[in-house]
């Protein structure tokens, strides 16, 4: 099984797939255009947003971090007039001090990630998307923005009006995924449900990715991360606002028509089911609302039926 994941709500599914197969039958690939070099230390939100979530040791509020840091650096910091718009907790810092003296030592991004989640205990395959440097760019009507002056120091306030991945057209994707998508050897992919214009976007961007998608010999299904005109975490839908894109989950859908095999609809919207359908994508009502464990695991085990119907379909 192979999940494309970015932000909270994919690392909550990804949990439940975790939670629902043998681990050495999950690979997630994992957005890096939010990464960015801060404080000097090689920052990378997704990849800790996902493996704090599998290794149990997320801070179930803010859904990054971890669960009871402190922030006494953060304080320290502050005294001394350093930057602290954007919280590096005490046991978080940790992980970045790893992850950029093993970077600074040659290893690849890679490497690095698959040996840290395992000192974690995190039995999943969790890749970065790509080894090579991807960054998102926030176009808003305010200039241009790095994604994390957008999404944490402005706060998600400027009104987008598109995002370059910078870097995208030139890097590698991850090799493990590229190679299940040709041979049509994963079980399936799913589309987490993640914000789709800075989660996943970011992973399509890269060269060949989106076209063997839309080839490979399994199926691949997406969630929506839009539950009745609401997205369950972040700027989802504030961004289709300002795109002028309807804020429901068939602008997700539509946005990957031409890859996807199955659409997964929370039970709110479940009259949506038939324009599903009416694309070529076999629809799925479920509960996608992830609130405890039990939620991602239900939903997890809905997803994996629904792919293992579809690769059963003639
Ligand atoms: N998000 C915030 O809104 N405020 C923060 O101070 C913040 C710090 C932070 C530190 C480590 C980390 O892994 C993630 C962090 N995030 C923070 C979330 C980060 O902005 C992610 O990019 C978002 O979760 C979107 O994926």
């Amino acid at each position: 099984m192979i999940a494309l994941s970015g932000g909270v709500g994919g690392a909550k599914l990804a949990l439940g797939l975790a939670h629902s197969l043998p681990a050495e039958e999950l690979l997630v690939v994992v957005n890096t255009g939010d990464d960015f070099e801060h404080l000097g230390l090689a920052i990378c939100p997704d990849i800790d947003t996902l493996v704090y979530t599998l290794a149990g040791l997320d801070n179930p509020e803010t859904g990054w971090g971890r669960a009871g840091d402190t922030g006494a650096c953060m304080a320290a910091l502050a005294a001394l007039g350093g930057e602290t718009w954007f919280f590096l907790g005490d046991g978080d810092l940790a992980m970045h001090l790893e992850r950029t003296r093993r970077l600074g030592a040659g290893e690849r991004l890679s490497e690095v990630t698959a040996d840290l989640a395992r000192r974690l205990g995190v039995g999943a395959l969790i890749a970065p998307m790509s080894d090579d440097t991807v960054r998102t760019m926030v176009r808003t009507t305010a200039g241009e923005l790095s994604f994390q002056h957008y999404f944490v120091r402005e706060r998600c306030r400027p009104a987008v009006t598109g995002f370059h991945f910078a870097g995208a057209e030139r890097a590698r994707p991850e090799p493990r995924l590229m190679q299940a998508l040709a041979e049509g050897t994963a079980r399936g992919i799913v589309l987490c449900p993640s914000n789709p214009f800075i989660s996943l976007d970011p992973i399509l961007a890269l060269p060949g990715v989106r076209a063997a998608l839309a080839t490979t010999a399994r199926p691949v299904v997406a969630v929506s991360p839009v539950v009745a005109g609401r997205a369950l975490k972040g700027p989802t839908v504030k961004m289709m606002d300002e795109l002028d894109l309807p804020r429901d989950a068939l602008t997700v859908a539509s946005r990957y028509r031409d890859i996807l095999d199955g659409f997964v609809l929370d039970t709110a919207d479940a009259a949506l089911a038939e324009a599903v359908s009416a694309m070529g994508i076999e629809p799925m009502v479920a509960a996608t609302v992830m609130t405890t464990r039990a939620d991602r695991i239900a939903l997890a085990r809905a997803v994996i039926g629904l792919l293992d119907r579809l690769r059963a379909a003639p």
